[in-house]
């Protein structure tokens, strides 16, 4: 399956639904037994038998989780190969870009870097949705890759307060439609 545009958060509006719907069910059932005498001992064993199950679950899932999103990383590692390089420097206050435009579907290699002071490069797509950050440092090289699936003009932002006129520090970067 495909994720399109707004379907992680169709994904999570269901299951919002659905556990609220859980949640609010544990509520009927306690509401019904309510007036029943329980024991304080079989409310301990079953509340710590319980406790320790759904801690083994959350652990579980976290790990899964944090290891899926650990994959999809678009920090580079390995080789350019197959990868058009844009050279980005930044520097109080502006961004440069070489080149500035790349065909639509290009997959692209940011390697930036600073003349002066930390920069936050921040890139927005068309349609304003950031797709990508990275620093841009005095004396280091930091890599991002994208591919770049959308023609139109992407929106480049500074997100690190850098100097006087950091808020002006925006530039454009071109995708073209072949
Ligand atoms: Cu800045």
């Amino acid at each position: 399956m495909s994720l399109h545009y707004g379907t992680p958060q169709l994904v999570i509006g269901a299951v919002f639904v659905v556990l609220s719907l859980l949640l609010a069910s544990a509520f009927v059932v306690i509401g019904l037994q309510a007036g029943t005498d329980v024991s304080v001992e079989r409310v301990h064993r079953v509340g710590y038998w319980l406790r320790k199950r759904w801690l083994a679950l959350l652990a579980a899932v976290g790990v899964v989780v944090v290891g899926l999103s650990l994959l999809d990383l678009p920090y580079a590692s390995g080789g350019a190969a197959g990868r058009t390089v844009v050279t980005v420097t930044s520097g109080q206050f502006f961004w440069s870009f070489a080149p500035d435009r790349v065909p639509v579907g290009t997959r692209v290699r940011f390697d930036l870097t600073s003349v002066d002071v930390n920069h936050g490069f921040v890139l927005y797509s068309p349609r304003g949705r950031l797709i990508g950050s990275v620093q841009a440092m005095p004396g280091y090289h930091n890599l991002l890759d994208l591919t770049l699936s959308e023609a139109g003009v992407y929106r480049i932002r500074c997100l690190e307060l850098c100097g006087l006129n950091h808020s002006t520090m925006q530039n454009t970067f071109t995708v073209t439609a072949h």
